[in-house]
């Protein structure tokens, strides 16, 4: 596996687990419940995430949840851009968590490094974005969109259908001239799939791992904790988060997407003290 993530300016070391703070710019987003709509507000918890251990700030501009709709595009880009830029000025590691080309082309040229795209860089002119920038890549596999995935996800083997599509997605990404270097594959916990469905994919992390391309995942507050613990409050999960990003790390992760950065960062350096270099890469 790569031991390094190729980005726009930048090459991050994988030796150690990456934290990627998320910094919602959005309104209705379920997990911050919008406190941080406001562009200042939102560069200040950006700051704090960073001086907590965050190496990467996911800044999103369009609610992913299951159930919300598309934002327009002009919309996505006054949320976005403004915080983008200024956050990348202080030189900060800034990756932006978005589907469309024009925002992630506009997040690129005001500095960010990095395109999250949950779409999987399913849209050619995304992969053209990405590859004439040079920048680093997120593949996340969502089945279905948004507003609907959750009413009856469905696959004959989860483990295969996400793997077979991140590599094939992938594979078109390389021959749009995006570097190999620069990919990271996400197996997209929560988006198109069950309790059962997020927690085989949790449990079978290690063969994403096996693959050229290093592993991200993002597990931070979402539903299936909810079921699993009960827990009333959103941010009540980021105990129960911090034991998936340890399992995760046991299994070859190398970069996890959180809320709670000093909690997954703890989490993140007892894993690390434990399983040293995964057996799971070998
Ligand atoms: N999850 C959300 C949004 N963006 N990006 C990647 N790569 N992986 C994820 O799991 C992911 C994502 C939804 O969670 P949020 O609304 O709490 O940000």
């Amino acid at each position: 596996m790569t031991r390094h993530w190729q980005t726009r300016s930048r090459i991050l070391p994988l030796q150690r687990t990456l934290v990627m703070g998320i910094l919602n710019l959005t309104p209705d987003s379920f997990s911050d419940g919008g406190r941080y709509v406001d562009a200042d507000q939102a560069i200040e918890h950006a700051y704090a995430m960073v001086e907590a251990g965050a190496d990467i700030v996911d800044v999103g501009g369009e609610s992913t949840r299951p159930g919300a709709l598309p934002v327009p595009e002009g919309e996505e880009l006054d949320r976005v851009i403004p915080v983008v830029g200024e956050l990348a000025a202080a030189g900060l590691v800034v990756s932006v968590d978005t589907r469309k080309p024009k925002v992630a082309a506009a997040a690129l040229e005001a500095g960010a490094e990095i395109v999250n795209d949950v779409s999987g860089l399913r849209h050619p002119e995304m992969r053209r974005v990405v590859a004439e920038a040079g920048a680093g890549a997120v593949i996340m596999h969502m089945q279905g969109e948004p507003a609907t995935m959750q009413q009856d996800p469905r696959y004959d083997d989860v483990v295969a259908e996400v793997e077979a599509f991140l590599l094939a997605q992938a594979g078109r990404s390389e021959a749009a001239g995006v570097a190999p270097e620069a990919i990271v594959l996400d197996p997209g916990i929560g988006f198109g799939k069950t309790v059962d469905h997020n927690l085989t994919l949790l449990r079978h992390l290690h063969r994403l791992a096996r693959h050229r391309y290093p592993v991200m995942v993002g597990t931070s507050r979402k539903s299936f904790l909810q079921r699993i613990t009960g827990a009333a409050e959103a941010h009540r999960l980021d105990e129960a988060t911090a034991v998936t990003v340890a399992l995760a790390i046991a299994q070859g992760v190398s970069v996890v997407r959180v809320h709670d950065v000093p909690l997954a960062r703890d989490a993140a350096a007892v894993a690390e003290a434990i399983v040293g270099d995964s057996p799971w890469q070998a």
